[in-house]
């Protein structure tokens, strides 16, 4: 059949109707991941730049949620544009805006096709299939195809047979038989779409979103671009539902490509997103040879692990601009990494942050409390002393929260902590006051939220640290953050005008 030229835009949609993930969080003294800054949403940013770049199809993107997009200014957007493709990306916690964005676009324009992408169909496939005013769904990794997909819709004929896109009846027969793919967490239980070569994609098309400023409270400069040089965790930490097991290197020259694309449109810093950076000391390496080769001086750091960290390659890192790096420390016990399953130990945390010191490469200790072993407020505290000692330059202390899909879910559900099938519930008839469940088993949550509140105060009020951070801080930008961000954790009033 002939194909006809179509409009599609991608869409990430307003957090405005985000899961109540703490009951105090209206309360300003909350934070969380997402309260650090904004990031460029860069799954549905590659899905976008494949399609542009595979066909002439119109690509169109907006962030509704670095654009602080209304629903009636996004309704008028629609109106304007007219799209015949809408794709929609997802997160579990914010499905209520993912459907509210579909019924949007379903009554200004009943003939155009919505997609719903992103973590959400990966972790609640049959869920997100049955919802009302989606007309497909893609499972997994969306570049290939969502590419598929238009070219199919642009030519009116079937899509089904699309490894990962489903409809609500096309779905069936794999609910009758789940299948295991061992590249993905066992609970992605239907053909899910994947990307073998990631090398192969195109490089992310930032011209979409170069008009935004996307900033972080512990960044240096306005123009921080994230980047992801792999896909994947072979890790099976029990919190943790990062849903593709199998890991994926891009080769230092494509990610280095990447690099020099960025910094020709004015990005000046980089922040590496990948669920695991540090796999072997040998990558650190090779991007840091990369960047010399190309005569590259830049400002960047990274989300890692612990216990591939060496003095020799961080050295190396830091000779080629590595500024910080963020560990999934967690907690502050043997007993309590060995039940979080991290594969690693305290000794070996305190290593990597003592190497980080002396290099001078900052460092974020991200921290988890209302842990299902912490059976006490004087175990809590204990878990405290430990981040304290460790002595990081900035700190991110959660409560746990019982996420979709995570075999600490699964175990709550199993000790009755929890009721079975919340999350299943709320995929189904999403709603916004759906309350995150915590490990309440030994110390409820006021108390859970307090000892959150104690630790974030013990850690960034004490003398010591407020002089290093002063003197430390390069730039009015990062002065000005810093304390609005730190305002923001404790709660004052702190807000620079
Ligand atoms: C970077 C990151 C962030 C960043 C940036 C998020 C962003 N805007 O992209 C920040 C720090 C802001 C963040 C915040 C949060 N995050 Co986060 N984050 C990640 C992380 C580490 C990497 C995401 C990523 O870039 N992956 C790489 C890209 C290539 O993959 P991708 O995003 O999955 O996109 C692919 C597919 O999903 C699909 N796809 C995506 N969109 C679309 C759209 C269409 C139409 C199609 C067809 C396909 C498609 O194709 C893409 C390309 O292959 C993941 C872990 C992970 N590995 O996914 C967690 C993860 C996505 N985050 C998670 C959570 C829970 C959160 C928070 C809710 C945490 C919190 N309590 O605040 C907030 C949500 C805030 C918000 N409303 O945006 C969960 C999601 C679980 C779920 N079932 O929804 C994950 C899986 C981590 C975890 N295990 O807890 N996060
Ligand atoms: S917490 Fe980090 S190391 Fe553990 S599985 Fe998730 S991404 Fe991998």
């Amino acid at each position: 059949m002939e194909e006809t030229l179509i409009r599609v835009l991608l869409i990430n949609p307003p957090a405005l109707n985000t899961v109540i993930e703490n009951p105090d969080e209206q309360g300003g003294e909350f934070l969380e991941a997402d309260a650090f800054g904004d990031f460029p949403p860069l799954g549905a940013l590659y899905v976008l730049t494949h399609l542009k770049e595979k066909t002439d199809h119109e690509c169109l993107f907006k962030d509704c949620v670095a654009e602080r997009t209304s629903y009636p200014r996004l309704r008028e957007y629609i109106r304007e544009h007219r799209p015949d493709v809408v794709g929609i990306t997802s997160f579990t916690v914010c499905l209520v805006d993912a459907c509210e964005v579909a019924r949007l676009v379903k009554e200004e324009l009943p003939g155009t096709h919505v997609c719903m992408g992103g973590h959400h169909p990966i972790a609640y496939p049959k869920e997100a299939a049955e919802l009302e005013n989606f007309d497909s769904i893609v499972v997994g990794e969306g570049e290939i195809a969502f590419t598929e997909l238009v070219e199919c819709l642009a030519r009116g004929e079937d899509f089904t047979h699309i490894r990962g896109v489903y409809t609500r009846e096309s779905i069936q027969p794999h609910l009758a038989n789940p299948i295991t793919d061992k590249r993905f967490l066992a609970r992605v239980n239907v053909p899910a779409a994947y990307v073998d070569d990631i090398d192969a994609l195109p490089i992310v098309d930032r011209s979409f979103i170069r008009h935004l400023r996307y900033q972080n409270i512990l960044g240096v400069t306005k123009d921080l671009a994230t980047i992801l040089s792999s896909r994947g965790c072979p890790y099976r930490c029990t919190f943790c539902d990062v849903p593709i097991k199998s890991y994926r290197e891009r080769s230092a020259q494509s990610v280095v490509d990447e690099v020099e694309r960025c910094l020709m449109m004015g990005y000046k810093e980089f922040r590496f997103y990948d669920d695991l950076f540090n796999i072997t000391e040998k990558k650190i390496v090779s991007l840091c040879d990369e960047l010399d080769r190309r005569g590259l001086k830049i400002v960047w750091d990274f989300r890692g692990r612990v216990n591939t960290v060496t003095r020799e390659s961080l050295a190396r890192a830091k000779a080629s601009g590595l500024r910080m790096i963020a560990f999934g420390v967690e907690t502050g016990t043997d007993e309590g990494l060995k039940i979080l399953r991290k594969g690693t130990t305290t000794a070996k945390v305190r290593k990597a942050f003592e190497i980080c010191r002396e290099l001078g490469i900052l460092t974020v200790a991200d921290y988890i409390i209302g842990q299902p072993f912490e059976r006490s407020v004087e175990d809590v505290k204990r878990s405290i002393d430990f981040l304290i000692g460790l002595d990081p330059d900035y700190a991110q202390i959660s409560v746990l929260k019982l996420y979709p899909n995570t075999e600490m879910y699964d175990n709550a559900v199993a000790k009755g902590v929890v009721a079975p099938g919340r999350w299943q519930d709320y995929s189904r008839s999403p709603a916004k006051d759906f309350v995150v469940d915590h490990w309440d088993e030994f110390l409820d949550l006021p108390t859970l939220v307090s000892l959150q509140k104690y630790a974030y105060r013990r850690f960034y009020f004490r003398p010591r640290y407020i002089l290093r951070n002063v003197i430390q801080t390069r730039s009015l930008v990062e002065f000005r953050s810093k304390v609005n961000g730190v305002g923001k954790l404790l709660g004052k009033n702190l807000r620079l005008s």
